[in-house]
């Protein structure tokens, strides 16, 4: 368990409650806000509460009290869970991932942040030039990323508008020697429209208000940010314009003027670029590249320096409500969904099923589990984004409405579906706009409009051509595709539902394939104010969460197993039954006699092939004994070398 800080600030462990009741729960968490402690455990998992103020807690010297130090020894932070992360990495050679979740304004990215600075604060003690040079282009990496992809949302104004997963690789001395970063989907429509109260991405602002004179002259640009309508949400005018007749007006115009059809279609192309804005995202995408150019690991040789092991840190869109919820949030909400079945099924599914399979002593604790959700959306033929995919399949002219209805159609049963329709009697006369899931963490309304054109994407191969034959290099690297031939285009590109749940998939499978540590962030208040903790609020986000239960599974659980084999591997010369072999009949027996022959043997259970230790100080106190005894042991071939025994 955590060290105890003085009982004034609460328990710095949910296991130590003395019920696991909500209500001891929220009393604790909301003691601690109000202290200023706004990190408590779970076992290995970090809770989070937004604390809408800075806190001194990040310097220099809190950093020396985590370093090296293991989890439980010092009070819950975030430098505490990076610095497992970092050891089960080091020590072990694992590959390991922090997993940040939460909704939108709950502190993920910030969290991140301060993990990358704690590891880049620990590493590289020898001051290697070379070292420090990736630790600075991995932490400037995120100004960057954020100046492009962050914007002012309503419910949080530095939300991220795309999803980050950012793999850090360490060198066999444990320092930084690159990185990777994935980014999914960015919210680009964004650049076109904001809902009343929100931004564009924070680049536009910054430019104009900070660009030279000079530079802005070269881009043609004025300072006046009412210049623009893009960045200047101005109030939405009724007119009685047609536009479609005025269009071909000035068509004709430019034709009589003398314009040529070729540069006609030019502007029409610059037109459309503008408005079909696949080059904001490309810009993204491709500062991302960039990016990874520049940081990726180069010339490694792992026959001589070992393995390259990998600390991955994951900060996405957390789950959001707006007024108006869209394509983007449908995605955003489809992603939160997929990282808290992660979460379910590494920390409540596996763990108990564990305990069965090994014949453990244990009561079954219940959760909500959210597959059927992450089906809803994902299921092959049949969920959201195939019926979607479907529509954006067919021939000829589909409304978003004719999705709406297919959806209407094949989903109406499923519990966490539903769409309004407007009924006389028994008849349905026409569908709502809008469907609205009932999610892990809330329901919400989506209103279909736009959601066939977003998920189509859909570029003029003519109009990438033209970029890609811009004389500009960094233009034509950002449109590859180009290049292809009129019949290497031909095949239908997968839509972009399709490309982000693959992208998910692939997301999942890689954080599975780590030692996962887990921060679960919370917003106390909607008003970002750093005194009110909105008591209904948080109880809401840790009952979606799933803190209760995985409090539960933690307090009846075990925080350590291993198989017999590998426990006697590691610790068999702390008994004289074992060491250097034992005569036992079993592994398990030897481990037994071991374990008592410490006193250990109330905090552990023995399954059919692991043992289970329940608080990690016995581990701790397990591997204190092996130093302890590998020096005497040391000791004593030393002695036995210079014949002095
Ligand atoms: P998010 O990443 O979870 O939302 P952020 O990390 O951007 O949320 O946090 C929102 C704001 O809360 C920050 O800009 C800070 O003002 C404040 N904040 C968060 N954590 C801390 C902290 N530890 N100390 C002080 N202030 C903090 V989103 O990106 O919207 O899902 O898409
Ligand atoms: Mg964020």
């Amino acid at each position: 368990m955590a060290e105890q800080e003085s009982l004034e600030f609460g328990k710095a462990d949910f296991v130590l409650m003395d019920t696991v009741s909500m209500p001891e729960f929220m009393a604790n968490l909301k003691l601690r806000f109000d202290k200023g402690r706004i990190y408590t455990f779970i076992g290995e998992v970090v809770v989070s509460v937004n604390p809408y103020k800075l806190l001194n807690i990040y310097g220099r010297d809190t950093i020396e009290q985590y370093k090296g130090r293991e989890l439980y020894e010092r009070p819950p932070h975030l430098f505490a869970i990076a610095d497992a992360a970092y050891k089960a990495m080091k020590r072990r050679s694992k590959d390991t991932c922090i997993v940040i979740s939460g909704e939108s304004g709950a502190g993920k990215t910030e969290a991140s942040k301060y993990i990358m600075q704690y590891i880049a604060a620990i590493t590289n003690p020898s001051q290697r030039a070379e070292v420090e040079r990736v630790k600075n282009m991995l932490l400037k990496s995120n100004c960057v990323l954020e100046a492009f992809g962050n914007a002012k949302t309503n419910r949080n104004d530095n939300s991220s508008r795309f999803g980050k997963y950012m793999d850090i690789n360490f060198d066999f001395k444990g320092d930084p020697i690159g990185g990777h970063i994935n980014n999914y989907l960015l919210e680009k429509s964004r650049v076109i429209v904001q809902q009343p109260g929100e931004r564009s991405f924070h680049s536009f602002y910054q430019l104009l208000q900070g660009g030279s004179e000079q530079i802005l002259r070269s881009l043609y640009l004025q300072k006046s940010l009412s210049s623009y309508n893009y960045i200047h949400v101005g109030a939405q005018l009724k007119s009685s314009i047609n536009d479609a007749a005025e269009f071909k007006v000035v068509a004709d115009a430019m034709k009589v003027i003398g314009f040529k059809p070729e540069e006609i279609q030019t502007v029409y192309k610059i037109l459309a670029a503008i408005l079909h804005l696949a080059i904001y995202e490309r810009l993204f995408c491709w500062i991302v590249t960039r990016i990874n150019d520049i940081i990726e690991v180069k010339n490694y040789d792992t026959t001589i320096h070992g393995k390259n092991t990998v600390i991955g840190v994951l900060d996405i869109y957390g789950f959001e409500i707006f007024d108006n919820n869209s394509f983007e949030q449908f995605c955003i909400n489809y992603c939160n969904e997929k990282l808290q079945q992660l979460f379910i099924q590494l920390v409540l599914k596996q763990e108990q099923e564990e305990y069965q399979r090994e014949g453990i002593p244990w009561k079954h604790i219940d959760y909500f589990n959210n597959q059927i959700i992450v089906d809803l959306v994902e299921q092959q033929h049949k969920g959201i984004i195939a019926i979607l995919d479907d529509a954006c399949m067919n021939v000829g002219k589909v409304t978003d409405e004719m999705f709406l209805e297919a959806l209407n159609s094949k989903l109406a049963k499923h519990g966490h579906f539903s769409s309004r329709k407007l009924c006389a009697s028994d008849k349905i006369l026409e569908f709502d706009r809008d469907f609205r899931i009932r999610h892990y963490a809330g329901d919400v309304v989506y209103s279909v409009i736009g959601f066939i054109d977003k998920n189509k994407d859909t570029l003029f191969q003519d109009f990438k051509r033209l970029m890609y034959n811009s004389s500009n290099p960094v233009l034509k690297n950002m449109w590859p595709e180009g290049k292809l031939s009129i019949t290497e285009v031909t095949k239908r590109p997968l839509t972009a539902a399709t490309l982000f749940k693959n992208s998910m998939i692939a997301l999942v499978d890689n954080l599975a394939s780590k030692e996962p540590y887990y921060v679960r962030c919370i917003k106390p208040n909607e008003k970002k104010s750093p005194q009110i903790f909105d008591e209904e609020r948080c109880r809401h986000q840790v009952e979606y969460l799933g803190l209760l239960e995985n409090v539960r599974v933690r307090r009846a659980g075990f925080a350590f197993r291993q198989t017999y084999e590998k426990f006697l591997h590691r610790y068999k010369m702390i008994s004289e039954f074992t060491w250097p072999n034992h005569d036992l009949p079993s592994d398990k027996e030897a481990v037994k006699k071991l374990i008592e022959q410490c006193g250990f043997q109330d905090d552990v259970a023995y399954g059919k092939t692991k043992i289970f230790i329940r608080t990690p100080r016995t581990l701790f106190t397990l591997e204190e004994l092996r130093a302890q005894m590998l020096v005497r042991i040391v000791l004593f071939l030393q002695k036995v070398w210079r014949g002095t025994l």
